[in-house]
């Protein structure tokens, strides 16, 4: 049996790699399509990704390069018309299968489903993003699986707030202290611990800043699947090819009882 009750996992950069290839360039089709000569390289995306959400993101991008707008433009309805347009550009990504879930992800969530695990989303993205993203996993009915899903703008602040944490665990009804909570960012990490959720795997990406994610008890490269093994970054896999439920299980037996 587990020691832990749930699972709660981030969605941009843990469930997907949906940031390089998904949300850049949606961003960028909509600022093309606004008539505005804003382009997100991917090093500049990967500096901008310090800010979450994807309205947030804008605005601080036009504070931080002192974009001087038309002043007949209302600058809060152009940030919300270019986030909508991009969210439009996004979806038909999604619904094209062009974003698969990461290695292990599925395997996982089968395992945990079987074993009754509960499981929850708690993410900083738009819930429609959410529910497309599993809609066009190749799982059927992968969304009903989630229990909670606490997506984007439900809370009033965005990672690395806990504030998307709390009202998973809250909407679970479990206490921090009962959950495994799985991450890929330094804003992600931040905002579970703040949460109380100590007991965190973090599966790095491109955009991971490594040393933002050192404070998580275990980092792998990725959840692994037979054919490709996973890695260790920090923390032990204990001789295990895959981050499974025994894995995470260990890992959150070290963490309360150090506690
Ligand atoms: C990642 C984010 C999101 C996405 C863009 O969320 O910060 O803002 O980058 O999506 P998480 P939106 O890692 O918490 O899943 O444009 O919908 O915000
Ligand atoms: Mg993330």
């Amino acid at each position: 049996m587990y020691g832990f009750k749930a699972l709660i996992f981030d969605v941009d950069g843990t469930l997907a790699d949906t940031e390089r290839d998904g949300h850049r360039p949606a961003f960028n089709a909509a600022f093309e399509e606004a008539g505005l000569d804003w382009f997100w390289d991917p090093g500049r995306y990967t500096e901008l990704l310090a800010v979450t959400g994807g309205k947030e993101r804008i605005r601080h991008f036009i504070e931080s390069e002192g974009i001087r707008l038309d002043p007949t433009l209302d600058p809060e309805d152009l940030v919300a018309r270019l986030h909508r347009a991009k969210t439009r550009h996004y979806l038909a990504m999604l619904r094209a299968g062009a974003i698969p879930l990461r290695p292990g992800v599925l395997r996982l969530l089968r395992e945990a489903r079987l074993a009754g695990i509960r499981l929850a989303i708690a993410t900083t993205t738009t819930p429609e993003n959410v529910a497309e993203l599993l809609d066009h996993s190749g799982e059927p009915g992968l969304r009903d699986w989630f229990e909670v899903i606490a997506a984007g703008d439900v809370v009033p602040r965005k990672k690395p707030a806990p504030d998307i944490f709390l009202l998973a665990l809250a909407e679970l009804g479990l206490d921090a202290t009962e959950c495994v909570a799985v991450e890929d960012s330094d804003n992600g990490v931040r905002a579970a611990l703040a949460a109380g959720l100590e007991a965190l795997l973090v599966t790095v990406n491109e955009e991971t800043a490594l040393e933002g994610v050192r404070a998580a008890p275990l980092v792998v490269d990725h959840l692994g699947e037979p054919d490709l093994p996973a890695r260790a970054l920090r923390g032990d896999l204990n001789g295990s090819r895959l981050v499974d439920l025994q894995v995470l299980d260990r890992m959150y037996r070290r963490v309360r009882s150090a506690a």
